[in-house]
Parts: structure tokens; sequence; C-alpha cells
């Protein structure tokens, strides 16, 4: 009886641990998803920019069937069109790309400033563009070309310093043993013989190719089981190759957004944007009509930076033909690219999201002590405002000319920058740096006014940091794994904390930091409830803006998110 009582009673009361940590941490940008080592996931999150490849036996048909243009995605024209399995498997007697050169797209890669390159080794159709032993239907032994295209560019990669990463579908149109196709929305269950021929397919890749850097799963829609045995076999085979989500059930070591989707909002954890040249396909099409080279060059660039920003990376892609020749048009974008990438690289690699990362004029990539201003909307008045920024100690100069000095005002809780006529611009982002000294002085403009001594913090009023969860690529919804709240300029020193919580998370705890230092566990009881009061006074910084975080501790599952029902922290007096 007595026990009991106890344990009941323990479980009511929260439980709360202060920890003072006497150092502070830089908030981690990253958190890890799985346990992938943290170098390889931190390398991967420095690449930034990376080249797609959709390459296949549908190349050859590049969205034409019968005389007919065919919509829908054109890797996918055994679908849409739809074609019989037997007529789909003659067109690898014409694959025969005279004109691939694995080393020239690598290098064309290497120009563009690209850091690694993912080609598709198995699409939908269930062709394989590497030698399979568990399939006739690959490029070695079904084409006159009779030679292993992965390998030849995984050695490209590796020549030119690249690294390298491949896409390779769950479903299977081809496959015997899988699910009948008939369907396009291709989420369908993978019966167990199929599983093992993918299994096999994924140790031939990590076996024969040397280093994988990413495993990008694609589509399907696999038990909990399955996506937990291939991300298994993955780390087995090689530990520091990340696995895309879209192996889904939460088993990926990043979030890979929908098909060229931007997020609206942002990200917790690691993730990335698959993109086409064309949002419509994503391997060659004849009958693609296309824009200018300079508006498509503009297009890219603004969607790098507005997903390098958000601290995500971009996988930009193109589509060859069925020769190998990479398509003139596609080739004189990334050239663009390049040439921008080449004076602007510093603004790109290895850089971080920041609060300000979106402006009216453009877009913000960070570094430690330094802001990348990318303009994209150059202001006629050459005065580039930052509201909210109110940082002293600065200094503003081009990236193209650091000797060129920027006039920088600060007044009225805004930033004002002067920009010079002498400052050299780019036509499609120019960028000006902005180093400070300490930490950066930014109040957001959805910071937490107080009122009555008192800062009132919620589900609504917080800055919310996303993961996607789910079991295939409808299912996948964002997830909030994290909150945070800017509190304007503390007039309230000392407070008490106050939390009222009712979440679904059952006898598990939660961590609210205070300026990332001071750090409290709350333990929810067995209906998920936690009402906490704190004894003790935690110390706000005067007259600057103080940061609230709640999240998880220690979840087993990161991408599955917070289950919020109500929630109030109150800091008070
Ligand atoms: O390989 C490429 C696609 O063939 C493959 N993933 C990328 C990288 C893919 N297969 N299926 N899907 C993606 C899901 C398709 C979603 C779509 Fe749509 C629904 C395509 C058309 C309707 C998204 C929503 C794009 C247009 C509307």
């Amino acid at each position: 009886m007595k026990t009991n009582f106890l344990t009941k009673s323990l479980l009511l009361v929260c439980i709360a641990a202060l920890v003072m940590a006497c150092k502070h941490e830089p908030a981690k940008t990253s958190p890890k998803a799985t346990n992938i080592d943290d170098k390889a996931m931190d390398d991967w999150q420095k690449q930034k920019f990376s080249m797609f490849i959709h390459w296949g036996i549908y190349s050859i048909p590049a969205g034409i069937w019968d005389g007919k243009q065919i919509s829908g995605y054109s890797e996918q024209i055994k679908g849409h069109a739809p074609i019989s399995t037997d007529d789909y498997r003659k067109l690898a007697a014409e694959f025969n790309p005279t004109n691939w050169n694995a080393d020239s797209v690598a290098i064309l890669a290497k120009e563009t400033g690209m850091k690694s390159i993912v080609i598709t080794t198995k699409h939908h159709d269930g062709f394989c563009l590497f030698a399979s032993e568990h399939t006739s239907f690959d490029v070695v032994d079904a084409t006159p070309y009779k030679k292993d295209v992965i390998k030849e560019l995984s050695n490209a990669c590796q020549r030119h310093g690249l690294k390298f990463g491949v896409y390779f579908s769950i479903i299977d149109w081809d496959y015997h043993g899988a699910s009948p196709f008939v369907s396009t929305h291709n989420s369908d269950t993978i019966p167990q013989l199929h599983h093992q021929y993918n299994l096999k397919q994924i140790e031939e890749l990590l076996t024969n190719y040397g280093e994988i850097s990413e495993f990008w799963f694609d589509m399907g829609a696999p038990s909990q089981e399955q996506s937990k045995e291939m991300a298994t076999l993955v780390k087995k085979l090689q530990p520091n190759c990340l696995v895309s989500g879209r192996i889904w059930n939460d088993q990926g070591d990043f979030i890979v957004m929908g098909d060229n989707y931007q997020p609206k909002f942002k990200m917790g954890v690691p993730w990335q944007t698959p993109a086409s040249m064309f949002h419509e396909t994503w391997s060659y099409r004849s009958w693609q009509k296309r824009s200018s080279v300079d508006e498509k060059i503009k297009e890219k660039i603004e969607d790098l930076l507005n997903i390098v920003s958000a601290g995500g990376n971009y996988l930009l892609n193109i589509g060859p033909n069925a020769d190998g020749t990479v398509i003139p048009f596609e080739k004189q974008v990334l050239h663009g690219m390049g040439k921008w990438m080449e004076s602007n690289a510093e603004a790109i690699y290895a850089s971080h999201k920041s609060p300000l990362a979106k402006q009216e004029w453009g877009y913000v990539t960070a570094k430690p002590g330094k802001l990348f201003l990318h303009i994209t909307n150059y202001p006629e008045n050459n005065q580039l405002i930052i509201n909210g920024l109110l940082n002293k100690s600065l200094k503003a100069y081009p990236l193209s000319n650091n000797s060129l000095s920027l006039n920088t005002t600060t007044q009225s809780n805004q930033l004002l920058i002067e920009l010079s006529d002498n400052i050299i611009k780019n036509e499609y982002a120019t960028v000006i740096v902005l180093s400070y000294d300490g930490e950066l002085d930014y109040t957001p403009p959805y910071s937490i006014e107080s009122a009555n001594d008192e800062y009132n913090l919620s589900f609504s009023n917080a800055e919310k940091y996303h993961s996607y969860s789910g079991h295939d690529y409808y299912s996948s919804k964002p997830t909030v794994v994290k909150m945070k709240w800017y509190l304007n300029k503390a007039v309230v020193k000392n407070s008490k904390i106050s939390i009222n919580l009712k979440s679904g998370h059952v006898n598990r705890q939660f961590q609210l930091s205070l300026n990332g230092e001071q750090k409290l566990l709350i333990k929810t009881d067995e209906n998920g409830v936690s009402n906490f009061k704190s004894e003790k006074y935690f110390n706000l910084k005067k007259d600057q803006v103080n940061k609230v975080e709640l999240s998880l501790f220690k979840p087993d599952n990161i991408h599955k998110g917070m289950l919020i029902d109500s929630l109030n922290i109150r800091l008070m007096q």
C-alpha cells in the first residue's frame, strides 16, 4: 500500500531538476535524427547544394508514347501512358548512351558548385542502371551499352572530389514479386519477396560502389519493420551513409520535403528539398516548354537562397537525354549558377539559418559572427534595412570587395546599411557581409511582451520547429519538435516559472531551457499532465532578449514531435 502510494505520488509530483550549465553551448542547429555519426551528419548539412540525376530507359520515349504527349512525370511514363511490362522492357535494347561521359557530368556538378551527385540507380520502372546479380533488367544485361553506369559515375565522383549518393525506389513496376502494377500513387505496400529483393540490391549498391554518402530511398509504403530493416542494413554496411526520410516510418537521418516543396515553416531537423529543373518532370521530356536560361538561373538561385537561409540542402535535378547528353539548356542554367557560386560560395557552404532568414529585400545566411545578406530585390534608394537588429559593433562590406566599408546606423529598433554606388551589383543576388562582435542582438517582430510583470507563453505564441512523420508520402505530416519564445527586453529581472501542461506524452520528461543555459526537466504524470511551479528564481538577462525553449527530453523518435493539448508557461516576479 505504502509503496504504491509513494510511487503514485512520485508520478504525480512533477520532478524538476535545475541544471546550471557553466558554459554557454551554441544551440544545436542539427539534432540527430537517428544514430548517424555526428560528423557525417554535419558534413552532409554543410554541403548545401547537390546534383540530382534522373536517367534511365524512360529517357528514350522522353514523354511521348504512341505519338502522344503523355503528361505526368516522364520517368513514370510506364504508369502514365500506360505501357505494358513487355513493351516497356523492349526499351532496354535501345539504351545505348554513346554521349554519356561520367567525368564531364561530375565536372559540371563541380563547376556548378555542387558538393555531391545523387543518381537514380533504380526508379519505379524497376530498370537498374547498375549491374545487379538479382535481375537481368539492368544496364549490363539488357542494353547494348553493357557498362555499369553507376560504377562509372561513382568512380568519376571520387576522381573529382564529389560525394556520391544513390536514389533507390522502394516500389518496382517490373519485379514479379512486387505489388501488381496498377496504381500511380506509388505508395503500395511491399510484399516480403520484393522486400528481400530490395535488401539484396541495397547490399549490392553499398558494397560495389565505394563510399555512398546518402541512400535516397523513395516512395512505396513499407511496414515499420521493413523500413527499420533497410535502415539497419545501410548502417551495417556503411555506418556513415545517410538515409533519406523517404525510407518512411521515421527511419531517415534527414527529412526530404515533398517534390519541389520549400517549407513555409521552420524546420528543427536536418532536411533537404529535391527540385527538378521543371516541376512537371524529373527525367528528360522532349516537349518540355522552357523559359529563358536567364529566368531559370534567377529562379533556381532564389530557390537555393530560400532553402539554404532556412537551414536546408538543395538537391537540384537534371535529366539527360537517352544518349547521355546533358540538355544544353540545363547545362547553361548550371553554368550560370556556378558563376554566381564561384563568387559567393563563402555565403553558402557550411552556412546555417538565423532568425533573420527572410527579408523584404532577400535572404540571410549565417556563420559564427557573420551574416550574409543576399539582396535579390535591390533597394532603389540604396538603403538596406533590417528590422530588429541592434548590434552596435558592426562591419559591413560587399562579399566581392572587403575593402569597401559600408556605413551602418542603428536607430529605433532597426539597422540601416547604406549601399554605396561603388558596389558591383550581381544580377541574381548581391551579397553583403555583416560581421559583428559578441552575440547577435536581434528582437524578432513576434517577440513576447511582458504584461503585469509577467510573460505568458503558450503553444499559439511559440515559434515552432518541425519535422515530418508518417508511413508514406501522403501520410507524412509536419510535427512540432521544439518550441521557442523570444521575451522582449526583460523588465522582469528574476522570475519564478510555472508550467501547466497537458500532453499526449505520459510519464515523460520535457526540457525547458532559458537562454540555452538554465535547464529544467518537467515530468508528466500518467495522464500526461504536469503542473509545475519553481521554488527558485531564474535569472533573466536585463535589457536583453531572453530565449525560452521547450522540447521533449531525449525523445526515442525525434520526428514524432510533441503532442500538446494545452500549454501555459508563466514567468513572473
Ligand atoms: O523521382 C521523382 C518522382 O518520380 C518521385 N519522386 C521524385 C524525386 C515520385 N514518385 N511519386 N511521387 C514522387 C509522388 C508524386 C506526387 C505527385 Fe504531384 C502527385 C505528383 C503528381 C501528383 C506533387 C503534387 C506534384 C504535383 C502534385
